[in-house]
């Protein structure tokens, strides 16, 4: 009998609890770490935020590859700066999840198994010096329209993270919009060069918004949440609305017969996205899946030895102060 009681009793602690939380949501407060939510609502984040975190170091392999080519010491200064603050990046979002109650270990091991996602994106390959200038531009242009509305997201650690994130990408748009500009503006095989980069990386980038909303298993509650604030087709197409007329000022033709601008919606209309493209890379298929998990795997590996030392350092200091302060 006490028992049953006691079970009512923390079903209605429950119930208030998530009417407390639901009202914050309504109200555009923050959820913080130490705040009460829903397990649903921990898991999504720790999923989402861990992604993120995820492609942000996976997505330093492909430019990374091109940081001793780089064609002068202005370039590779920039580019360094750039892989550099997406290691940034990465850490300010493992921080971030790991609020909510996973190790930063857990989530490498999630990463190294497979378990958990980064973006397709990052799974094609560097091949030419205008890979760079395409990545700038149209990754992190992507990642910005993606990530602008997140520093509103209800999660206050990965909202705040965001603010930093977005500043930085919206530089490393624009050192690729240059190396672009500079390519178009040289000499032919400049601008063919510029043109293939285009060609191979405009859908993959039209894919990092993830899976249309009817196909989107998590859009909904992640909206209702305020985790996400827009869905994945309309940030797809605002990518598109803004990135066809830079493609004009370049010169450059962006690789889709069925893209005309719209008067009656005012947006451009696109052709058909190979979706059996994006599902196979998702699933570990790509053409670099297994390279860029390997690279991951081996810095993990290889890592070993300077975490033992770090550890050990530690602890000596840790040792020193309590025989002091004993
Ligand atoms: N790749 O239900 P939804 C960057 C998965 S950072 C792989 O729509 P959601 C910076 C999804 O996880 C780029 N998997 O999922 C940079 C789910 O599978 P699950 C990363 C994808 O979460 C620039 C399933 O499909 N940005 O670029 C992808 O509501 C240059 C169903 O999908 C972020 O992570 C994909 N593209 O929406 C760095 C931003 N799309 O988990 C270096 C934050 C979907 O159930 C160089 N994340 N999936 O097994 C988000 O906004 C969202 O997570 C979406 C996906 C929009 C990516």
């Amino acid at each position: 009998m006490m028992y049953k009681k006691t079970q009512i009793m923390s079903t209605n602690e429950i119930k208030n609890l998530e009417e407390i939380f639901e009202a914050k949501i309504a109200r555009d407060e923050k959820i913080e770490p130490k705040d009460w939510m829903p397990e649903k609502y921990r898991k999504t984040h720790i999923r989402q935020i861990s992604q993120h975190a995820h492609s942000e170091i996976v997505g330093m392999l492909p430019e990374g590859n091109w940081i001793t080519r780089a064609p002068s010491l202005r370039r590779k200064v920039a580019l360094l700066a750039k892989v550099q603050d997406e290691a940034g990046h990465g850490l300010y979002l493992y921080s971030a999840c790991e609020t909510l109650g996973i190790s930063r270990e857990e989530l490498y091991e999630q990463l190294h198994s497979g378990k958990a996602k980064y973006s397709s994106i990052f799974n094609y390959p560097t091949l030419t010096w205008a890979d760079i200038g395409a990545i700038g531009w149209l990754v992190d242009g992507a990642a910005i329209i993606n990530q602008v509305p997140l520093c509103n997201t209800s999660f206050g650690p990965y909202a705040r993270a965001m603010v930093r994130v977005c500043k930085e990408e919206s530089f490393h748009q624009r050192q690729g919009y240059e190396i672009m500009m500079t390519l178009c503006n040289g000499t032919q095989e400049q601008k063919d060069m510029a043109q293939d980069a285009l060609n191979r990386w405009w859908w993959p980038s039209l894919m990092m918004f993830g899976p249309t909303d009817e196909e989107s298993t998590h859009t909904a509650q992640s909206m209702k949440w305020k985790l996400k604030r827009k869905t994945n087709d309309e940030l797809r197409q605002q990518f598109i609305d803004q990135t066809v007329p830079q493609a004009d000022i370049l010169g450059l033709k962006i690789p889709d017969d069925n893209l005309k601008y719209n008067n009656d919606t005012g947006h451009y209309d696109f052709g058909e996205i190979d979706w059996s493209e994006f599902w196979q890379v998702v699933k570990g298929h790509g053409k670099c899946n297994k390279e860029r998990l390997n690279a991951r795997k081996n810095a993990w590996e290889n890592g070993k030895w300077v975490r033992e030392a770090a550890m050990a350092y530690a602890d000596k200091q840790h040792q020193r102060k309590t025989k002091q302060t004993g």
